[in-house]
């Protein structure tokens, strides 16, 4: 029965193969490739981990005799693999609208206290609200409409500054995808806006075991420069890198593209399309690699004053100060 045996163990192969690249959506690419053997350059998808992944697929086959053939047609698809390529827009909020769409965004208020994090776990010094002064859509720099996050030096319950804090959180959250957003930033000594992720699951698995993805933060002392970065694990660790403008440019003339790209087992980090980051090494207490980057995380945005990194604002920082955010998108 040697074409029964054939096809099952094609079928055995293309299923242990779609186990080690889950992300792959060129399906139809990928069988041409298995078919005709015609390799493409250029593939994106043979990262360390996922040709261990192969490895084990071809390993985990029980018919040694085809473990050259399986091999051959593994690294034939491999090159002519464009997976994950995120082409797929799957939720977007442009800010084009009147007001803050609530079926998007909803806000940490507060010092933090409420949650036991006075000062949001980094000495902060602002209080965030939900009004209009510090959060909502106006026009932008530019042309068009965007989302303005506030920070204002006003007494407010006790704090100094206000400012806002937006999240998806019980909303939208994501598995893997690119993650974008066109953002001006603020500029100034204790100002600190950001654009990052949280696990989903923080609420029973507290941070940083619940996973951070940092896309973008930045401090307004420093604002040629931002940074990307990761938090995970029991105990905390992180893995961190960042990106100057060329020529001495400040993020806070102009807008610019932040991204990342995020593969099971791989983080990518770019400013207007030029990578400057990539991750593929972490750890977790909550369960195997590529734990805890392998769950839904959400996104928030917001601009916080003062705090452990920055430092406080001094004489020489201007209020107000804002964060315009043309858009936010997510691609799978
Ligand atoms: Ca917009």
């Amino acid at each position: 029965m040697p074409t029964k045996r054939n096809s099952a163990s094609r079928l055995s192969f293309w299923t242990l193969f779609k186990g080690a690249f889950p992300g792959c959506r060129r399906d139809g690419l990928l069988r041409a490739a298995l078919r005709s053997g015609l390799p493409k350059a250029g593939c994106p998808c043979a990262s360390l981990t996922r040709w261990r992944s192969a490895a084990q697929a071809i390993r985990l086959c029980r018919k040694p005799q085809r473990t050259f053939g399986l091999a051959v047609l593994l690294l034939t698809a491999l090159s002519t693999c464009n997976m994950s390529n995120f082409d797929s827009l799957v939720w977007s909020d442009e800010f084009n609208g009147s007001t803050i769409d609530s079926t998007n965004w909803t806000y940490d208020t507060g010092t933090g206290a409420e949650k036991g994090l006075t000062g949001w776990g980094n000495n902060e010094l602002q209080y965030y609200t939900s009004r209009s002064e510090n959060a909502r859509i106006e026009d932008i720099p530019g042309g068009g409409r965007g989302l303005v996050i506030e920070a204002r030096k006003e007494s407010y319950s006790g704090s100094a500054y206000t400012s806002s804090r937006l999240l998806t959180q019980g909303l939208h959250s994501w598995t893997y995808g690119r993650i974008e957003a066109r953002i001006k930033l603020p500029i100034g000594q204790g100002i600190w806006p950001a654009f990052w992720m949280l696990g989903s699951n923080i609420n029973s698995v507290p941070w940083p075991a619940c996973g951070e993805i940092d896309i973008m933060e930045y401090l307004g002392h420093e604002p040629g420069k931002v940074h990307g970065t990761i938090h995970y694990g029991t105990p905390h660790g992180w893995l961190t890198s960042s990106y100057s403008l060329p020529g001495g440019a400040k993020f806070s003339d102009d807008f610019h593209v932040f991204a990342i790209e995020w593969r099971s087992g791989e983080m990518h980090w770019y400013v207007d399309g030029t990578k400057y980051s990539t991750q593929r090494q972490w750890s977790s207490s909550e369960g195997d690699y590529p734990a805890p980057f392998d769950k839904p995380f959400f996104i928030l945005l917001n601009l916080a004053v003062g705090g452990t990194w920055p430092g406080a604002p001094n004489a020489s920082t201007q209020f107000p100060q804002k964060m315009y955010v043309d858009w936010v998108r997510v691609y799978r």
